[in-house]
C-alpha cells in the first residue's frame, strides 16, 4: 500500500496541553507522526511518497473563509498581542450568544475555538495545510488506480468542522478529502470513523447531504468528548435524513461491543454503494491509550482492516488519532495490514 507523508507535520508541536486540569505535555505531537512511519518502513508496507501541493482551493470546498483565514494569520496576531507562545483561547463559545466575528486574537479564538486544549503554534498553519495535502494527494491516487492508500495526515481533523476548530483539528482531511472525490467525479462517498472519539466536524460538514454516508462507532459522548455531538439519534437532516449513523459505546466497551456496532457501520456503508471509502482511521480505541477507555488489544486491529476490505471499494486511510505512543504506529499499520491481506 502506498503512503503518503511529509515532514511538514513537525511545523505543529504544541509547549503543552491543558489535561485534567493540568498543564502537561501534549500527547498530540511530532512523535507520533515518526512513530507511525517507522512501523510503515519496518512492516515493508509499501512505498512513501511525498504530498503534492493543492492550495486553498479544495481546503475552501469544506471550510468557511473565515475560519481559514483566521487559521493563516493567528499566530502572527497572538505574538503581536501576547508574544510567541501556545495561541490558546481565554474563552470559548462566543458565537453562542453573539455570532459576529471579533476584531482581537482572543475574540476570534473565542469565536472560532471549541475547547482550549488545541494550541496554534508558530507552523500550525503549515502543518495543518499540508496534512490536508497528504489527503487530497491519496485521493490522486485512488484516482489512477490504487485500492488502498494511507494518508499519514499530523494534525488529526476529524474534529474540525466547517467553521470551527478542536480537539487537536484544524482543518477537516477526511472531509477535504471526501469533498474532492466528488468534485472528480465520483457520485457517492462514505466515511468510516473508526476514531474513539466522534468526528463532530466530518458529521456537521454532511449532515444535510445524501452524496456523502457518515458513520462512526466512538465513546458515548454523554461519558467524553467531544460531548456536544455524537449520539445515536443524530440521523442527517433534511436531504441527508437517514445517511448519518452513530453508534456510540460506553466506557470499557471491547471488542465484543465494537465488532457488532463495526458490521452494522459497514452494512450501512454497503447500501451507499460509494465509489469512495475514506477510514478516519484513529486507534485510540487500543487498551492503553492514555485519554482513552475502550478495551481493544492489539490482535484487533487486523480485523478491523479486514473487515473494511469486505466492501471492496478504493479506500483512503486518513490518520486521526491515537496516543499510545509505544504501540501506536504497530496498531495503525496492523489495521492497513489486515485490508492488504498481509
Ligand atoms: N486537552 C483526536 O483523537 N480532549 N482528538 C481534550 C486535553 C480532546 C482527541 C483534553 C481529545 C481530542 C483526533
Ligand atoms: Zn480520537
Amino acid at each position: 500500500m502506498l503512503t503518503v507523508y511529509s515532514d511538514r507535520h513537525r511545523l505543529h508541536s504544541a509547549a503543552a496541553d491543558l489535561i485534567n486540569g493540568r498543564m502537561e505535555p501534549p500527547v498530540e505531537k511530532p512523535a507520533r507522526a515518526d512513530t507511525i512511519l517507522n512501523a510503515v518502513h519496518s512492516a515493508q508496507l509499501g512505498e512513501v511518497r511525498e504530498p503534492a501541493t493543492f492550495g486553498v482551493a479544495p481546503i475552501l470546498r469544506v471550510h468557511d473563509e473565515r475560519l481559514v483565514h483566521f487559521l493563516e494569520h493567528a499566530w502572527s496576531m497572538w505574538v503581536e498581542a501576547h508574544g510567541p507562545w501556545d495561541a490558546v483561547p481565554r474563552t470559548c463559545c462566543a458565537r453562542g450568544m453573539q455570532a459576529r466575528e471579533p476584531e482581537t486574537i482572543d475574540g476570534k479564538l473565542a469565536f472560532f475555538a471549541t475547547e482550549p486544549g488545541t494550541p496554534i503554534t508558530a507552523g500550525t498553519w503549515d502543518a495543518a495545510r499540508s496534512a490536508a495535502d497528504v489527503a487530497l494527494s491519496g485521493v490522486a491516487a485512488l484516482d489512477a488506480g490504487a485500492r488502498g492508500v494511507f494518508s499519514l495526515c499530523r494534525p488529526p481533523g476529524h474534529h474540525a468542522a466547517r467553521d470551527y476548530y478542536g480537539g487537536y483539528c484544524f482543518l477537516n482531511n477526511a472531509a477535504i478529502a471526501a469533498q474532492n472525490a466528488l468534485d472528480r467525479g465520483a457520485s457517492r462517498v462514505a466515511v468510516l470513523d473508526v476514531d474513539y472519539h466522534h468526528g463532530n466536524g466530518t458529521q456537521s460538514i454532511f449532515y444535510e447531504r445524501s452524496d456523502v454516508v457518515f458513520a462512526s462507532i466512538h465513546a458515548d459522548p454523554r461519558q467524553d468528548y467531544p460531548f456536544f455531538l455524537g449520539y445515536a439519534d443524530e440521523t442527517g437532516s433534511g436531504e441527508g435524513e437517514g445517511y448519518n449513523l452513530n453508534l456510540p459505546l460506553r466506557w470499557g466497551s471491547g471488542w465484543d461491543q465494537y465488532e457488532p456496532a463495526l458490521n452494522a457501520a459497514i452494512a450501512r456503508i454497503r447500501r451507499h454503494a460509494p465509489d469512495m471509502l475514506i477510514v478516519s482511521l484513529g486507534v485510540d480505541t487500543f487498551e492503553r491509550d492514555p485519554i482513552s477507555r475502550f478495551k481493544l488489544g492489539a490482535e484487533q486491529y487486523p480485523k478491523i482492516g479486514h473487515a473494511i476490505a469486505s466492501l471492496r471499494v478504493p479506500t483512503l486511510f486518513v490518520m486521526e488519532g491515537g496516543y499510545a505512543i509505544d504501540e501506536l504506529g504497530m496498531n495503525a499499520v496492523n489495521v492497513l495490514r489486515g485490508f492488504e491481506g498481509m
